[in-house]
């Protein structure tokens, strides 16, 4: 390949002050970085090492309508089966080049099962979760067990686990998948294995396995007991969700210490083996804001999406305001502020990539 000529921008930084005249032999200097794959750092310094994050992607919110719309068309128009494996539509960040990730680390999508269908069984070293805003009568498979997906579920596929997805019931259902597979294909870590084609459990117990050994308060089998990279509690209920935010907020009524900040209550999905997130690559929670609460705007390392649960209100995101309502999703770039104002109550799902940084020490937070 012949190296192209210093490029413009390239021969405008040379002419910058504190740089010597451009000479034929400071072109030849050019000519050579070019030829051997070789970048200087001063004429990258600005973009490279910012004062503060300056991130690619752009805040931005789909509208569930939208998306549930053109999920319905696509569970008419596309099968779902071996080689494309699941019919999930993911959103592409305006800032990202057209790429199918949300952020530069998180892949959120809308995934449609129509009445009797399956996703085939697979595994990957993708982690993945479930959060179901509407419907059930899908059961996804993980490791043989099968686990009910029904509304306000927050359910876990991590990494390496077996999952298939089935649905039994005389509707279509959809829901929203969140992974890390942005953060995997950026460091090369993917790997994939096919399992079979159809799932092979086909009960439909309305609890799983995972929650019947896992998911007491506080209690841990004792058999098994040690610490592991993911939680081994396959659905978060939204009954328990519902009503350990519903505690913090009567607590807070009595005079009590819990909340965010007042009127704002939030918990965190975790891994009860360590206390920890629910997996190595993902944080979620769940936020609940009375009516009239405005959340005091913060901004990250990390970047974020969000589903607006229930309610209706207003999302600051960026120094621009968006109302947003049921199902509407909203992309967080990494330190960039955020607030939320209820117009109603409004119950808020969140995930992150939080435990990266934090495993790094290269987590940052800020208040205003
Ligand atoms: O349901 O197993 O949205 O493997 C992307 C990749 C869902 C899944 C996605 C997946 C899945
Ligand atoms: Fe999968």
């Amino acid at each position: 390949m012949t190296p192209a000529p210093p490029s413009p921008v390239v021969l405008e930084v040379l002419d910058a002050p504190g740089q010597p005249p451009v000479t034929s032999e400071l072109r030849d200097l050019y000519d050579g970085f070019e030829r051997e794959l070789l970048v200087p750092l001063w004429t990258e310094i600005g973009e490279l090492m910012p004062l503060s994050p300056t991130p690619a992607a752009i805040p931005h919110v789909w509208r569930w309508n939208r998306l549930r719309e053109l999920a319905a068309m696509a569970g008419d128009l596309v099968p779902v089966g071996r080689g494309g494996e699941r019919r999930a539509i993911a959103l592409a960040n305006p800032g990202l080049g057209g790429a199918p990730f949300a952020t530069p680390t998180l892949w959120a999508a809308i995934q449609y099962l129509n009445p009797g269908e399956d996703a085939p069984v697979h595994r990957h070293t993708q982690n993945a979760f479930r959060f179901v805003l509407e419907g059930e009568g899908v059961w996804t498979v993980v490791d043989g067990d099968p686990v009910a997906m029904r509304r306000g579920d927050f359910l876990l596929t991590p990494g390496w686990h077996f999952h298939g997805h089935h649905n039994q019931s005389s509707t279509p259902m959809s829901w929203l998948d969140g992974l890390d597979i942005p953060f995997v294909h950026a460091m090369g870590s993917g790997f994939f294995e096919d399992g079979p084609e159809t799932v092979a459990d086909r009960s439909t117990p309305r609890i799983s396995r995972s929650e019947r050994l896992w998911a007491h308060p506080g209690l841990l089998p004792v058999a098994g007991s040690q610490s592991r990279p993911s939680s081994p509690i396959a659905a978060y209920r939204w009954e328990h969700t519902d009503a350990a935010l519903t505690q913090q907020l009567v607590l807070e009524e009595e005079g009590h210490a819990g909340v965010v900040e007042p009127g704002h209550a939030a918990v965190r999905f975790s891994n009860p083996t360590n206390g920890g997130d629910v997996m190595p690559t993902m944080r979620a929670e769940m936020h609940r804001l009375l009516a009239g609460v405005r959340t005091a705007p913060v901004r990250e390392v990390g970047s974020a999406v969000w589903q607006i649960f229930d309610g209706e209100g207003t999302v600051e995101v960026g120094g621009q305001a968006q109302q947003v309502g049921p199902g509407d999703l909203v992309a967080i770039p990494s330190w960039t502020w955020l607030s939320f104002e209820a117009a109603s109550g409004l119950d808020l799902f969140r995930f992150t990539d939080a435990p990266i940084f934090e495993r790094l020490h290269a987590d940052r937070r800020e208040t205003r």
